[in-house]
Protein backbone atom coordinates (compact mmCIF):
# COMPACT_ATOMS: atom_id res chain seq x y z
CA UNK A 1 0.00 0.00 0.00
CA UNK A 2 1.15 3.44 -0.94
CA UNK A 3 0.33 6.61 0.69
CA UNK A 4 0.40 8.67 -2.02
CA UNK A 5 -2.57 11.13 -2.57
CA UNK A 6 -5.22 10.28 -5.39
CA UNK A 7 -4.00 11.84 -8.83
CA UNK A 8 -5.70 14.97 -9.90
CA UNK A 9 -8.69 14.18 -12.36
CA UNK A 10 -10.65 16.50 -13.37
CA UNK A 11 -13.65 15.41 -16.31
CA UNK A 12 -16.60 16.88 -18.28
CA UNK A 13 -19.95 17.38 -16.41
CA UNK A 14 -21.58 17.24 -19.32
CA UNK A 15 -19.60 14.15 -20.69
CA UNK A 16 -18.14 12.19 -18.36
CA UNK A 17 -16.21 10.23 -21.07
CA UNK A 18 -14.45 13.75 -21.81
CA UNK A 19 -11.36 13.95 -19.46
CA UNK A 20 -9.55 17.45 -18.92
CA UNK A 21 -6.95 16.57 -16.66
CA UNK A 22 -5.08 13.34 -15.19
CA UNK A 23 -2.07 13.85 -13.25
CA UNK A 24 -0.39 12.21 -10.16
CA UNK A 25 -1.13 14.43 -6.97
CA UNK A 26 1.85 16.36 -6.59
CA UNK A 27 2.10 15.39 -2.70
CA UNK A 28 2.64 17.19 0.66
CA UNK A 29 6.56 18.44 -0.06
CA UNK A 30 5.18 19.85 -3.38
CA UNK A 31 2.97 22.02 -2.11
CA UNK A 32 5.47 23.03 1.15
CA UNK A 33 8.00 23.96 -1.65
CA UNK A 34 5.83 26.25 -3.42
CA UNK A 35 4.87 28.17 -0.78
CA UNK A 36 8.97 28.29 0.27
CA UNK A 37 9.51 29.68 -3.67
CA UNK A 38 6.80 32.13 -3.39
CA UNK A 39 8.49 33.01 0.10
CA UNK A 40 11.53 33.91 -1.36
CA UNK A 41 9.62 36.25 -3.90
CA UNK A 42 7.66 38.24 -2.03
CA UNK A 43 9.46 40.77 -0.62
CA UNK A 44 11.41 41.50 -4.40
CA UNK A 45 8.16 41.30 -5.31
CA UNK A 46 6.94 44.20 -2.97
CA UNK A 47 10.57 46.49 -3.82
CA UNK A 48 9.37 46.44 -7.13
CA UNK A 49 6.83 48.95 -6.57
CA UNK A 50 3.58 50.20 -6.50
CA UNK A 51 3.88 50.55 -10.90
CA UNK A 52 5.10 47.26 -11.36
CA UNK A 53 2.42 45.57 -9.85
CA UNK A 54 -0.25 48.16 -10.97
CA UNK A 55 1.10 47.57 -14.34
CA UNK A 56 1.05 43.68 -13.88
CA UNK A 57 -2.33 43.19 -12.89
CA UNK A 58 -3.30 45.90 -15.72
CA UNK A 59 -1.64 43.39 -17.81
CA UNK A 60 -3.66 40.47 -16.63
CA UNK A 61 -7.15 41.90 -17.28
CA UNK A 62 -6.07 42.85 -20.73
CA UNK A 63 -4.88 39.06 -20.91
CA UNK A 64 -8.47 37.81 -19.86
CA UNK A 65 -10.33 39.94 -21.83
CA UNK A 66 -8.20 38.96 -25.47
CA UNK A 67 -8.61 34.88 -24.02
CA UNK A 68 -12.44 35.67 -23.28
CA UNK A 69 -13.28 33.13 -25.83
CA UNK A 70 -11.24 30.18 -24.93
CA UNK A 71 -11.72 30.77 -21.30
CA UNK A 72 -15.61 30.36 -21.15
CA UNK A 73 -15.11 27.42 -22.95
CA UNK A 74 -13.05 26.08 -21.10
CA UNK A 75 -14.98 26.53 -18.09
CA UNK A 76 -17.97 25.06 -19.80
CA UNK A 77 -16.50 22.38 -20.90
CA UNK A 78 -14.42 21.74 -17.15
CA UNK A 79 -17.14 22.55 -14.77
CA UNK A 80 -20.24 22.33 -16.86
CA UNK A 81 -20.77 26.42 -16.62
CA UNK A 82 -23.77 27.49 -18.54
CA UNK A 83 -22.06 29.44 -21.23
CA UNK A 84 -23.97 32.43 -20.92
CA UNK A 85 -22.76 32.43 -17.43
CA UNK A 86 -19.53 31.51 -18.11
CA UNK A 87 -19.16 34.40 -20.53
CA UNK A 88 -19.96 36.90 -17.40
CA UNK A 89 -17.83 35.13 -15.32
CA UNK A 90 -14.97 36.01 -17.57
CA UNK A 91 -15.83 39.71 -18.14
CA UNK A 92 -15.89 39.92 -14.38
CA UNK A 93 -12.54 38.26 -13.48
CA UNK A 94 -10.94 40.84 -15.91
CA UNK A 95 -13.09 43.85 -14.09
CA UNK A 96 -11.51 42.53 -10.90
CA UNK A 97 -8.39 42.31 -12.26
CA UNK A 98 -8.23 46.06 -13.26
CA UNK A 99 -9.97 46.77 -10.56
CA UNK A 100 -7.50 46.12 -8.12
CA UNK A 101 -4.92 47.09 -10.47
CA UNK A 102 -5.94 50.81 -9.14
CA UNK A 103 -4.90 49.34 -5.13
CA UNK A 104 -0.95 50.12 -5.99
CA UNK A 105 -1.77 53.13 -5.39
CA UNK A 106 -3.77 53.76 -2.88
CA UNK A 107 -2.89 55.04 0.44
CA UNK A 108 -1.49 52.33 2.88
CA UNK A 109 -2.03 54.63 6.45
CA UNK A 110 -2.86 57.50 7.87
CA UNK A 111 -1.05 59.87 9.69
CA UNK A 112 -1.65 61.06 13.53
CA UNK A 113 -0.53 64.07 15.82
CA UNK A 114 2.15 63.09 18.50
CA UNK A 115 0.60 63.27 22.12
CA UNK A 116 3.37 65.24 22.83
CA UNK A 117 6.55 66.86 21.50
CA UNK A 118 8.01 66.97 17.98
CA UNK A 119 7.43 64.32 15.43
CA UNK A 120 5.08 62.28 13.65
CA UNK A 121 3.05 59.23 13.82
CA UNK A 122 2.24 56.88 11.41
CA UNK A 123 0.05 53.89 10.54
CA UNK A 124 0.90 51.97 7.50
CA UNK A 125 -0.45 48.70 6.10
CA UNK A 126 2.43 45.08 5.19
CA UNK A 127 1.65 42.66 3.02
CA UNK A 128 1.33 39.19 5.13
CA UNK A 129 3.76 37.55 2.72
CA UNK A 130 2.70 34.31 0.87
CA UNK A 131 -1.41 33.71 0.57
CA UNK A 132 -2.66 30.39 0.31
CA UNK A 133 -5.52 29.90 -1.56
CA UNK A 134 -7.98 27.06 -1.51
CA UNK A 135 -10.53 27.82 -4.10
CA UNK A 136 -13.53 25.95 -5.00
CA UNK A 137 -14.33 25.05 -8.79
CA UNK A 138 -17.95 26.70 -9.48
CA UNK A 139 -16.28 30.09 -10.05
CA UNK A 140 -12.96 28.93 -11.48
CA UNK A 141 -11.75 32.14 -12.92
CA UNK A 142 -13.57 34.51 -10.43
CA UNK A 143 -13.18 32.99 -6.85
CA UNK A 144 -8.95 32.36 -7.74
CA UNK A 145 -8.88 36.12 -8.99
CA UNK A 146 -10.70 37.92 -6.18
CA UNK A 147 -8.46 36.43 -3.70
CA UNK A 148 -5.05 36.76 -5.58
CA UNK A 149 -5.74 40.20 -7.37
CA UNK A 150 -5.73 41.74 -3.85
CA UNK A 151 -3.19 39.58 -2.29
CA UNK A 152 -0.34 40.77 -5.32
CA UNK A 153 -1.65 44.27 -5.54
CA UNK A 154 -0.93 44.68 -1.96
CA UNK A 155 2.62 42.99 -2.45
CA UNK A 156 1.93 39.44 -1.56
CA UNK A 157 2.98 36.38 -3.26
CA UNK A 158 0.71 33.17 -4.08
CA UNK A 159 -0.04 30.31 -3.86
CA UNK A 160 -3.12 28.60 -5.22
CA UNK A 161 -4.50 24.82 -4.59
CA UNK A 162 -7.81 24.79 -7.22
CA UNK A 163 -9.89 22.43 -6.62
CA UNK A 164 -9.16 19.54 -8.67
CA UNK A 165 -12.43 19.46 -10.42
CA UNK A 166 -11.18 22.70 -11.79
CA UNK A 167 -7.49 22.36 -12.04
CA UNK A 168 -7.66 22.72 -16.01
CA UNK A 169 -9.30 26.55 -15.64
CA UNK A 170 -6.92 26.99 -12.51
CA UNK A 171 -3.50 26.12 -14.93
CA UNK A 172 -4.59 28.36 -17.66
CA UNK A 173 -5.50 31.20 -15.43
CA UNK A 174 -1.64 30.54 -14.11
CA UNK A 175 -0.11 30.97 -17.83
CA UNK A 176 -1.82 34.20 -18.08
CA UNK A 177 -1.21 35.54 -14.52
CA UNK A 178 2.90 34.24 -15.22
CA UNK A 179 3.38 36.08 -18.22
CA UNK A 180 2.82 39.37 -16.08
CA UNK A 181 4.24 38.63 -12.50
CA UNK A 182 7.93 37.44 -12.13
CA UNK A 183 9.12 34.09 -11.46
CA UNK A 184 7.31 32.36 -7.92
CA UNK A 185 4.62 35.31 -7.55
CA UNK A 186 2.02 32.59 -8.26
CA UNK A 187 1.66 29.64 -8.50
CA UNK A 188 -0.97 26.95 -8.99
CA UNK A 189 -0.24 24.03 -7.22
CA UNK A 190 -3.03 21.41 -8.36
CA UNK A 191 -4.53 18.37 -5.61
CA UNK A 192 -6.88 17.43 -3.32
CA UNK A 193 -6.55 17.86 0.37
CA UNK A 194 -3.19 16.70 0.23
CA UNK A 195 -2.01 19.37 -1.07
CA UNK A 196 -4.29 21.72 0.36
CA UNK A 197 -3.32 20.79 3.56
CA UNK A 198 0.02 21.26 3.00
CA UNK A 199 -0.82 24.99 2.08
CA UNK A 200 -2.30 25.64 4.59
CA UNK A 201 0.03 24.49 7.41
CA UNK A 202 2.72 26.96 5.02
CA UNK A 203 1.73 30.02 4.19
CA UNK A 204 1.63 33.34 6.06
CA UNK A 205 -2.56 33.80 5.69
CA UNK A 206 -4.56 31.57 4.00
CA UNK A 207 -8.30 32.09 2.30
CA UNK A 208 -10.48 29.71 1.70
CA UNK A 209 -13.91 28.92 -0.24
CA UNK A 210 -15.37 25.57 -0.31
CA UNK A 211 -17.84 23.20 1.82
CA UNK A 212 -18.19 23.93 6.08
CA UNK A 213 -16.35 21.09 7.15
CA UNK A 214 -13.64 21.79 5.12
CA UNK A 215 -14.01 25.66 6.03
CA UNK A 216 -13.73 24.69 9.51
CA UNK A 217 -11.11 21.79 9.78
CA UNK A 218 -8.78 25.01 7.67
CA UNK A 219 -9.94 27.44 10.42
CA UNK A 220 -8.89 25.13 13.20
CA UNK A 221 -5.31 24.88 11.55
CA UNK A 222 -4.65 28.89 10.74
CA UNK A 223 -5.88 29.39 14.47
CA UNK A 224 -3.42 26.88 15.87
CA UNK A 225 -0.85 28.73 13.59
CA UNK A 226 -1.69 32.16 14.82
CA UNK A 227 -2.30 33.73 11.34
CA UNK A 228 -4.74 35.52 9.56
CA UNK A 229 -7.61 33.48 7.86
CA UNK A 230 -10.94 33.74 6.54
CA UNK A 231 -13.49 31.11 5.05
CA UNK A 232 -16.21 30.85 2.85
CA UNK A 233 -18.64 28.70 3.30
CA UNK A 234 -22.19 27.34 2.88
CA UNK A 235 -25.60 28.71 2.83
CA UNK A 236 -29.20 28.37 2.42
CA UNK A 237 -30.35 31.35 1.44
CA UNK A 238 -34.04 32.43 1.95
CA UNK A 239 -35.93 34.78 -0.96
CA UNK A 240 -38.69 36.32 0.99
CA UNK A 241 -41.30 37.49 -0.80
CA UNK A 242 -44.34 39.91 0.28
CA UNK A 243 -47.71 40.68 -1.40
CA UNK A 244 -46.45 44.03 -2.69
CA UNK A 245 -44.12 42.47 -4.27
CA UNK A 246 -44.48 42.49 -8.27
CA UNK A 247 -44.81 38.74 -8.20
CA UNK A 248 -43.75 37.84 -11.70
CA UNK A 249 -40.63 39.67 -11.78
CA UNK A 250 -39.74 38.02 -8.32
CA UNK A 251 -40.36 34.62 -9.69
CA UNK A 252 -37.61 35.21 -12.56
CA UNK A 253 -35.29 36.53 -9.75
CA UNK A 254 -36.11 33.67 -7.91
CA UNK A 255 -36.60 30.61 -10.56
CA UNK A 256 -32.45 32.00 -11.76
CA UNK A 257 -31.54 32.03 -8.33
CA UNK A 258 -32.64 28.34 -7.53
CA UNK A 259 -31.62 26.56 -10.91
CA UNK A 260 -28.87 28.93 -12.43
CA UNK A 261 -25.50 26.42 -12.80
CA UNK A 262 -27.84 23.96 -11.53
CA UNK A 263 -27.75 25.99 -7.71
CA UNK A 264 -24.44 25.19 -7.46
CA UNK A 265 -23.23 28.77 -6.09
CA UNK A 266 -22.94 29.38 -2.16
CA UNK A 267 -25.22 32.71 -2.53
CA UNK A 268 -28.30 30.30 -5.19
CA UNK A 269 -31.59 30.22 -2.94
CA UNK A 270 -32.67 27.19 -1.45
CA UNK A 271 -35.97 28.34 0.65
CA UNK A 272 -38.46 30.29 -0.45
CA UNK A 273 -40.92 32.00 1.80
CA UNK A 274 -43.77 33.17 0.77
CA UNK A 275 -45.92 36.01 2.94
CA UNK A 276 -49.67 35.79 3.65
CA UNK A 277 -51.23 36.13 0.00
CA UNK A 278 -48.06 36.18 -1.75
CA UNK A 279 -48.41 32.24 -1.62
CA UNK A 280 -50.43 31.14 -4.16
CA UNK A 281 -49.83 33.77 -6.78
CA UNK A 282 -45.85 32.84 -6.04
CA UNK A 283 -46.50 29.33 -6.47
CA UNK A 284 -48.00 29.54 -10.22
CA UNK A 285 -45.47 31.98 -11.12
CA UNK A 286 -42.58 30.31 -10.14
CA UNK A 287 -43.63 26.59 -11.15
CA UNK A 288 -44.28 28.60 -14.80
CA UNK A 289 -41.01 29.93 -14.93
CA UNK A 290 -38.99 26.69 -13.63
CA UNK A 291 -40.94 24.72 -16.46
CA UNK A 292 -39.69 27.26 -18.97
CA UNK A 293 -35.96 27.05 -17.75
CA UNK A 294 -34.25 25.51 -20.71
CA UNK A 295 -32.09 22.44 -18.54
CA UNK A 296 -29.35 20.85 -20.66
CA UNK A 297 -26.04 21.69 -22.59
CA UNK A 298 -24.03 23.95 -21.15
CA UNK A 299 -22.38 25.09 -24.51
CA UNK A 300 -26.15 25.84 -25.80
CA UNK A 301 -26.53 29.92 -25.18
CA UNK A 302 -30.22 29.57 -23.85
CA UNK A 303 -29.30 27.18 -20.93
CA UNK A 304 -29.61 27.99 -17.86
CA UNK A 305 -29.26 25.04 -15.97
CA UNK A 306 -26.37 22.72 -16.59
CA UNK A 307 -25.21 19.17 -15.45
CA UNK A 308 -23.69 18.98 -11.54
CA UNK A 309 -20.56 18.53 -11.03
CA UNK A 310 -20.42 14.67 -10.39
CA UNK A 311 -22.43 11.77 -10.17
CA UNK A 312 -22.20 12.05 -6.73
CA UNK A 313 -23.55 15.93 -7.14
CA UNK A 314 -25.86 14.85 -8.85
CA UNK A 315 -27.31 11.77 -6.80
CA UNK A 316 -27.45 14.10 -3.60
CA UNK A 317 -29.80 15.82 -5.35
CA UNK A 318 -32.51 13.46 -6.43
CA UNK A 319 -31.75 11.65 -2.96
CA UNK A 320 -32.54 14.68 -1.22
CA UNK A 321 -35.88 15.09 -3.36
CA UNK A 322 -37.08 11.90 -3.18
CA UNK A 323 -40.97 11.34 -2.55
CA UNK A 324 -41.70 15.01 -1.80
CA UNK A 325 -44.43 17.16 -3.69
CA UNK A 326 -42.38 19.21 -6.32
CA UNK A 327 -43.13 21.22 -9.49
CA UNK A 328 -39.92 20.42 -11.70
CA UNK A 329 -38.31 20.69 -15.19
CA UNK A 330 -37.50 17.83 -17.04
CA UNK A 331 -33.97 16.68 -16.84
CA UNK A 332 -32.40 16.01 -20.43
CA UNK A 333 -32.82 12.26 -21.35
CA UNK A 334 -30.13 10.58 -23.96
CA UNK A 335 -27.05 12.02 -22.36
CA UNK A 336 -24.74 10.70 -19.62
CA UNK A 337 -24.05 14.26 -18.26
CA UNK A 338 -24.90 14.40 -14.57
CA UNK A 339 -28.09 16.39 -14.79
CA UNK A 340 -31.29 16.57 -12.41
CA UNK A 341 -33.69 18.64 -13.21
CA UNK A 342 -34.69 21.97 -11.03
CA UNK A 343 -37.59 21.52 -8.53
CA UNK A 344 -39.40 23.52 -5.91
CA UNK A 345 -40.19 21.73 -3.07
CA UNK A 346 -43.72 22.32 -1.79
CA UNK A 347 -45.54 21.02 1.95
CA UNK A 348 -42.38 19.77 3.64
CA UNK A 349 -42.83 18.22 6.58
CA UNK A 350 -40.94 20.26 9.80
CA UNK A 351 -37.49 19.09 10.56
CA UNK A 352 -37.30 18.02 7.42
CA UNK A 353 -33.35 17.86 6.17
CA UNK A 354 -33.90 20.53 3.34
CA UNK A 355 -34.71 22.81 5.98
CA UNK A 356 -31.25 22.99 7.47
CA UNK A 357 -28.93 21.72 5.24
CA UNK A 358 -27.35 22.69 1.74
CA UNK A 359 -27.81 20.35 -1.05
CA UNK A 360 -25.96 22.52 -3.56
CA UNK A 361 -28.57 21.90 -6.20
CA UNK A 362 -31.57 23.21 -8.28
CA UNK A 363 -33.74 22.54 -5.30
CA UNK A 364 -35.87 24.89 -3.48
CA UNK A 365 -38.38 24.64 -0.73
CA UNK A 366 -41.27 26.92 -0.91
CA UNK A 367 -42.32 27.62 2.75
CA UNK A 368 -45.47 29.88 3.97
CA UNK A 369 -45.38 32.45 6.93
CA UNK A 370 -48.54 34.48 8.38
CA UNK A 371 -46.27 37.78 7.57
CA UNK A 372 -42.84 39.32 7.61
CA UNK A 373 -41.63 38.85 11.45
CA UNK A 374 -42.45 34.79 10.96
CA UNK A 375 -40.58 35.10 7.36
CA UNK A 376 -37.51 36.91 9.19
CA UNK A 377 -38.11 34.30 11.81
CA UNK A 378 -37.55 31.51 9.31
CA UNK A 379 -34.88 33.01 7.44
CA UNK A 380 -32.81 33.37 11.11
CA UNK A 381 -33.82 29.58 12.14
CA UNK A 382 -30.67 27.94 10.33
CA UNK A 383 -27.07 27.42 10.73
CA UNK A 384 -25.87 29.40 7.87
CA UNK A 385 -26.06 33.60 7.24
CA UNK A 386 -24.80 34.01 3.66
CA UNK A 387 -27.67 36.22 1.99
CA UNK A 388 -31.13 36.93 1.94
CA UNK A 389 -33.41 38.58 -1.29
CA UNK A 390 -36.42 40.18 -0.50
CA UNK A 391 -39.13 41.38 -2.73
CA UNK A 392 -41.34 43.93 -2.04
CA UNK A 393 -42.34 47.08 -3.61
CA UNK A 394 -42.11 49.21 -0.28
CA UNK A 395 -39.82 50.48 1.89
CA UNK A 396 -40.81 49.35 5.26
CA UNK A 397 -40.49 46.18 4.30
CA UNK A 398 -37.39 46.61 3.14
CA UNK A 399 -36.38 48.75 6.18
CA UNK A 400 -37.64 46.53 8.87
CA UNK A 401 -35.77 43.31 7.00
CA UNK A 402 -32.43 45.01 6.70
CA UNK A 403 -32.95 45.82 10.37
CA UNK A 404 -33.69 41.80 11.33
CA UNK A 405 -32.46 39.83 9.05
CA UNK A 406 -29.22 38.30 10.52
CA UNK A 407 -27.13 37.31 6.76
CA UNK A 408 -24.23 38.99 5.77
CA UNK A 409 -25.85 40.16 2.76
CA UNK A 410 -29.70 41.19 2.05
CA UNK A 411 -30.61 42.02 -2.06
CA UNK A 412 -34.16 43.36 -2.00
CA UNK A 413 -35.63 42.76 -5.35
CA UNK A 414 -32.80 40.99 -6.89
CA UNK A 415 -31.44 37.48 -7.07
CA UNK A 416 -29.89 36.23 -3.72
CA UNK A 417 -26.84 34.92 -6.46
CA UNK A 418 -24.59 36.95 -8.69
CA UNK A 419 -22.61 39.43 -6.28
CA UNK A 420 -20.63 42.53 -6.78
CA UNK A 421 -16.97 42.43 -6.79
CA UNK A 422 -16.25 45.92 -4.99
CA UNK A 423 -18.29 45.47 -2.02
CA UNK A 424 -17.47 43.30 1.14
CA UNK A 425 -18.51 39.35 0.28
CA UNK A 426 -19.52 37.17 3.41
CA UNK A 427 -21.83 35.82 5.97
CA UNK A 428 -22.80 35.59 9.32
CA UNK A 429 -22.91 31.80 11.52
CA UNK A 430 -21.64 28.57 9.65
CA UNK A 431 -21.22 30.56 6.49
CA UNK A 432 -18.33 32.27 7.05
CA UNK A 433 -15.23 32.85 9.21
CA UNK A 434 -12.79 35.95 9.80
CA UNK A 435 -12.62 39.34 7.79
CA UNK A 436 -14.50 39.72 4.85
CA UNK A 437 -13.44 39.06 1.22
CA UNK A 438 -13.72 40.89 -2.19
CA UNK A 439 -13.56 45.02 -2.54
CA UNK A 440 -11.41 47.14 -0.26
CA UNK A 441 -11.59 44.69 2.93
CA UNK A 442 -9.45 42.70 0.46
CA UNK A 443 -6.96 44.80 1.01
CA UNK A 444 -6.79 44.97 4.40
CA UNK A 445 -7.44 41.08 5.11
CA UNK A 446 -3.92 40.62 2.73
CA UNK A 447 -1.92 43.38 5.00
CA UNK A 448 -1.62 44.03 8.64
CA UNK A 449 -1.33 47.41 10.50
CA UNK A 450 2.09 48.59 11.34
CA UNK A 451 2.29 51.62 13.71
CA UNK A 452 5.67 54.37 13.06
CA UNK A 453 6.20 56.88 15.37
CA UNK A 454 8.86 59.05 13.79
CA UNK A 455 10.73 61.65 16.63
CA UNK A 456 13.67 64.01 15.71
CA UNK A 457 17.39 63.32 17.02
CA UNK A 458 17.84 66.50 17.68
CA UNK A 459 16.63 68.90 20.12
CA UNK A 460 13.75 71.66 18.90
CA UNK A 461 15.17 74.07 16.39
CA UNK A 462 12.56 76.83 18.02
CA UNK A 463 14.72 79.60 19.52
C1 LIG B 1 -22.04 35.02 -6.86
O1 LIG B 1 -23.15 34.64 -6.50
O2 LIG B 1 -21.92 35.84 -7.79
O3 LIG B 1 -18.75 29.98 -3.94
C2 LIG B 1 -20.77 34.60 -6.24
C3 LIG B 1 -19.74 30.70 -4.09
C4 LIG B 1 -19.64 32.13 -3.60
C5 LIG B 1 -19.58 33.11 -4.70
C6 LIG B 1 -20.90 33.49 -5.25
N1 LIG B 1 -18.46 32.23 -2.76
O4 LIG B 1 -20.73 30.30 -4.64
Amino acid sequence: MSDAPPPVVSRNPADPSDILVHVPAPGARAATRAVERARAAQPHWLLDGAAARSAALGAIAAAVEAAADELTALAVREVGKPVTEARAEVARTAAIWRYYAQAPYEPTGVVHETAAGPGLLLTRRRPHGVAGLITPWNFPFAIPSWKAAPALATGNTVVLKPAPEATACAQRLAEIVQQAVPTGVFTVLPGGATEGNAVVSAADAVSFTGSTVVGQAVTLTTTARGIPAQAEMGGLNAAIVLPDADIDTAAAHIASAIAGYAGQKCTATSRVIAVGAALGPLREALAERLRALAVGDPADSATVCGPLISERARDRVIEARRGLPAVATAAPTGSDGWYAAPALVTDLPPGHPLLHEEVFGPLAALLPADDLAQAVRITNSVPYGLVTSVHTATLDATLHGLDHLDTGMVRVNAPSSGVDFHLPFGGTKASSSGPREQGHAALDFYTSQRTYTLTPALPSILA
